[in-house]
């Protein structure tokens, strides 16, 4: 049995020493980073506008859908749809109330739910159409106790024949134990009652306190990422399903009464009370974060496709969006942006033209003339605007390029290198990844036919941060990644996992377990990468990027399938024994760790104190699925 052990010992000794990384980072030769390393990408799936980010309380309130979802009677009142009397052209169908008791109206469930605190303001508005002469009340109320938690009474200014606007405010006495309260607009019924509204809106205070503004908590989260890009508003939800479906951005900005709203890729509608506007409030909220603008490029996700001599205009759709966002108030666009009250314009400096256009069989004619009339179009006026491709299947002239993957663990990993070989002339937006389903054991892609995760889990996570270290060790070819899809309502969603999980409770706010690394990478921004020569030892199971910030060096690495902890040594190019430097290491009790509403700890992040030792090595080790930063001082 000995020479058996002694052999099974020696080949141990070996695995650990072909993991141990001995490293040397030059002081020069690398490559500047994008500034646009980290960044988000948003789109209105899963309800993450509208009952998610967008923070409107009422759900289904101009009835753009044709439905009376979330509403029903109270008092004894019955509702109906009407479409005689439009509150505008964009908001045909208002809801009639007709009959019930002495207080009679309706109620609104809100998007599964309305949280109500008593810190907060509530500021509410709605029409009204019909003669009427007593008040309305307006109430939070809970679901579960029937308490009113907050009620105000509004004078009528209601006429016959005509639409009128009341506005009032909410201030709870109490705040409500749960999510579970509804909206509640009553008035005085009876027989002979009938009065029509539309556009009932509610908002709690925003984030910024923006007007038609954002839900607090969840910008807070997307600016804990320390994001620098924005790519919005799609995604599949640019394009749209079916002919003439695509997003409309002209419809998407002005008074609420003059958005149709949309029912989008993911099948529901949305009100495009987040509209274009709202998207480059939030850009700026986020203190200025890039925006990467998509716009639509004539593929539909059925497959359908815009014909070249039917393309004009979309060009010309797309100029005047540019035209709006940045010309100046005396271009017809601008002016409008002005009416709207924004004189200043704004700064579009990134466009990617459609989405995915190598799919559904959009490829042959984003080769041979979508990317091209829209790139020559959009150069020929903003010749300062870089253009990406939304896709990496065809680039043209300088354009960037996109590459989106949704994949497994195992299959992340082995695409760690895969930048390395790219030519460096177009610059790559990571503009989607996620992992999205479990190794096999084999090599293999996605299978878009079976099951996702319901969560990201720990060890899709730190697969994630390995190709983005390869992505980063790329500096001079990638322009920034970003993950995706960025928010899931729990309660109606299409697509999992997503970066933030939420209801209408702010409590069940879940950042998933790839978000801590997201976080830390971000927050360590390295300015330029620099050459790591490692001594006998290739990446795998450890895998690294090293660089210089501002007044530190920085090593960025992931360890994923090792069998033992992974020994470091590291020394910077000039940094002397005595220099001070800390470890932050993310890592989880299994690879299956992931966070829910009820287990938000998924991730464990621990900081440690360095000292560089003698010749300016410093020294660690990273266990088996761990991320981890190590910033030393210069
Ligand atoms: C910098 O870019 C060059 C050219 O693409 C590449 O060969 C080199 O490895 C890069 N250096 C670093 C440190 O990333
Ligand atoms: C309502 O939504 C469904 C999809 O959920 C859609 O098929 C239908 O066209 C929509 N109707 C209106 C009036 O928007
Ligand atoms: C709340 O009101 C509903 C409808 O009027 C009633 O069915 C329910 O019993 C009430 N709940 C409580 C706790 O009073
Ligand atoms: C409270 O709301 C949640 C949805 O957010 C729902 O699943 C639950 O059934 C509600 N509970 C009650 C008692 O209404
Ligand atoms: C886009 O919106 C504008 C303004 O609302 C409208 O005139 C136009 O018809 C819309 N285009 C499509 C395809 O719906
Ligand atoms: C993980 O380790 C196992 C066994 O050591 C090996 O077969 C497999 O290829 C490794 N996977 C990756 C992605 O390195
Ligand atoms: C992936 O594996 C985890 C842990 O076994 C499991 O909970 C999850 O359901 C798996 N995902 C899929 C899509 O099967
Ligand atoms: C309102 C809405 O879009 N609901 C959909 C959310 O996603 C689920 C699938 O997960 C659909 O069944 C719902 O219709």
């Amino acid at each position: 049995m000995a020479p058996f052990s002694l052999r099974a010992l020696s080949l141990l000794a070996l695995a650990g020493a072909a993991a141990a990384v001995s490293l040397s980072v030059a002081n020069s030769g690398g490559n500047a980073t994008s500034p646009y390393m980290y960044g988000l990408m948003f789109e209105d799936i899963n309800q993450s506008g509208d009952g998610g980010l967008y923070a409107e309380l009422i759900r289904n309130r101009a009835f753009q859908n044709a439905t009376l979802e979330s509403w029903s009677p109270v008092g004894g009142a019955a509702l109906e749809l009407d479409a005689s009397t439009p509150l505008s052209q964009a908001l045909p169908l208002s809801v009639k109330v007709t009959g019930g008791k002495c207080r009679a109206g309706l109620k609104n469930a809100g998007y599964w739910g309305m949280d109500v605190k008593k810190t907060d303001k509530y500021t509410g508005s709605f029409y009204s159409y019909g003669a009427y002469s007593g008040s309305f009340t307006a109430s939070l109320v809970s679901d579960i106790t029937n308490e009113t938690l907050a009620t105000t009474r509004i004078r009528s200014k209601s006429v016959a024949n005509a639409w009128t606007q009341h506005e009032f405010e909410l201030l709870p006495t109490k705040s409500a134990a749960n999510s579970n309260n509804s909206f509640v607009l009553e008035f005085r019924g009876g027989k002979k009652t009938e009065l029509k509204f539309n556009l009932i809106s509610l908002f709690p205070p925003t984030y910024k306190n923006r007007p038609n503004g954002m839900r607090r908590e969840l910008m807070e989260k997307l600016k804990d990422l320390n994001p620098s890009f924005l790519r919005c508003p799609g995604g599949n939800n640019l394009e749209g399903d079916y002919w003439g479906n695509y997003w409309n951005w002209s419809a998407t900005i002005g008074p609420l009464t003059d958005r149709p709203g949309r029912v989008g890729t993911w099948t529901y509608e949305n009100t495009d009370g987040l509209g274009l506007i709202e998207y480059m409030n939030w850009a700026e909220d986020m203190d200025d974060v890039e925006v990467v603008l998509g716009i639509v490029a004539g593929l539909y996700l059925n497959g359908e496709v815009v014909p070249e001599a039917e393309l004009g205009p979309f060009v010309q759709d797309a100029l005047n969006e540019l035209e709006f966002l940045t010309g100046d108030v005396s271009t017809p666009y601008g002016a409008l942006r002005a009416k709207l009250g924004y004189p200043k314009p704004w700064k579009i400096r990134y466009v990617e033209v459609g989405n995915e256009d190598n799919l559904w069989g959009g490829l042959d004619s984003y080769k041979a003339y979508r990317l091209q009339i829209f790139y020559d179009a959009i150069k020929a006026k903003y010749p300062d605007m870089f253009i990406f491709s939304s896709t990496t299947d065809h680039v043209y002239k300088e354009s960037g390029q996109d590459f989106h993957e949704y994949t497994r663990p195992d299959y992340f990993v082995s695409q760690f290198g895969m930048f390395d070989s790219w030519s460096a002339g177009n610059p790559i937006i990571i503009g989607e990844y996620a992992t999205i389903q479990n190794n096999t054991g084999k090599l293999e892609p996605t299978d878009w036919d079976a099951p996702k995760n319901q969560w990201s889990n720990w060890i899709g996570s730190v697969a994630e941060a390995v190709f983005l270290l390869g992505a980063e060790r790329n500096a001079d070819r990638i322009w920034g990644a970003t993950f995706a899809p960025l928010l899931q309502n729990l309660n109606s969603y299409q697509w999992a996992p997503d970066l933030i999980s939420f209801t209408a409770d702010p409590a069940d706010t879940t950042p998933s377990v790839s978000y801590p690394i997201i976080k830390l990478f971000s927050e360590t921004r390295i300015k330029e990468t620099l050459p790591a020569t490692a001594e006998g030892s290739d990446f795998g199971p450890a895998y690294w990027v090293a660089g210089r910030g501002d007044s530190s060096y920085i090593l960025k690495a992931a360890v994923y399938n090792s069998t033992a902890d992974v020994p470091f040594s590291v020394s910077f190019e000039g940094l002397e024994a005595g220099a001070m430097a800390h470890l932050t290491v993310l890592s989880a009790d299994s690879p299956w760790a992931h966070n829910t509403p009820e287990h938000k700890e998924g991730v464990r992040t621990t900081v440690t104190h360095l000292t560089a030792g003698e010749g300016g090595v410093i020294e660690f080790s990273l266990p088996d699925l761990s991320v981890a930063v190590l910033v030393a001082d210069k």
